[in-house]
C-alpha cells in the first residue's frame, strides 16, 4: 500500500529500529515506547486490521505471534512475562492500519486496559 508507514517501514522507506526480519514479518522498537520493551511485530503483507485477515491466511497471525515469543526469549523478559496485543479500529484503539502486534515488556502491566 502506497500511503502506508507500515509499509515503509517494511520496505526500507522509512526508518525504524528493526529487531528482526525474515520474508514475511519485521519487528521494530515502537517510537513511543508505553513500556521497557515495546516492539511492534507486522506482516510485509498490508493488511488494514485483523478483519481484513482471511481463515486462508490465518498462518500469518500465528507467525506474528512466535515471532514475538521468540523476541521475549532473546530479550530475556520471557521468564517475568510479557504481553502481546493487537488492537482493532476505533474502539480497539487502533491508531495504524496495518496490523500490527505488540510486544509489551519489562513492567508490570495492568489488566484491564484502560
Ligand atoms: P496502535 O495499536 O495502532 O495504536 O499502535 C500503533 C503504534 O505504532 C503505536 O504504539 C505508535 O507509537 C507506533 N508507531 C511507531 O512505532 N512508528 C510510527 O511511525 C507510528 C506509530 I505513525
Amino acid at each position: 500500500m502506497t500511503d502506508c508507514i507500515f509499509c515503509k517501514i517494511a520496505s526500507k522507506e522509512v526508518n525504524a529500529r528493526i529487531v528482526f526480519e525474515n520474508e514475511r514479518v519485521v519487528a521494530f522498537h515502537d517510537l513511543f515506547p508505553a513500556a521497557p520493551t515495546h516492539l511492534l511485530v507486522i506482516p510485509k503483507q498490508h493488511y488494514t486490521t485483523l478483519n481484513d485477515v482471511p481463515a486462508s491466511e490465518a498462518l500469518i497471525l500465528g507467525e506474528l505471534m512466535t515471532t514475538a515469543s521468540q523476541l521475549a526469549a532473546d530479550l530475556g523478559v520471557a521468564e517475568d512475562g510479557y504481553r502481546v496485543v493487537m488492537n482493532c479500529n476505533g474502539n480497539g484503539g487502533q491508531s495504524v492500519y496495518h496490523i500490527h502486534l505488540h510486544l509489551l515488556a519489562g513492567r508490570k502491566l495492568t489488566w484491564p486496559p484502560g
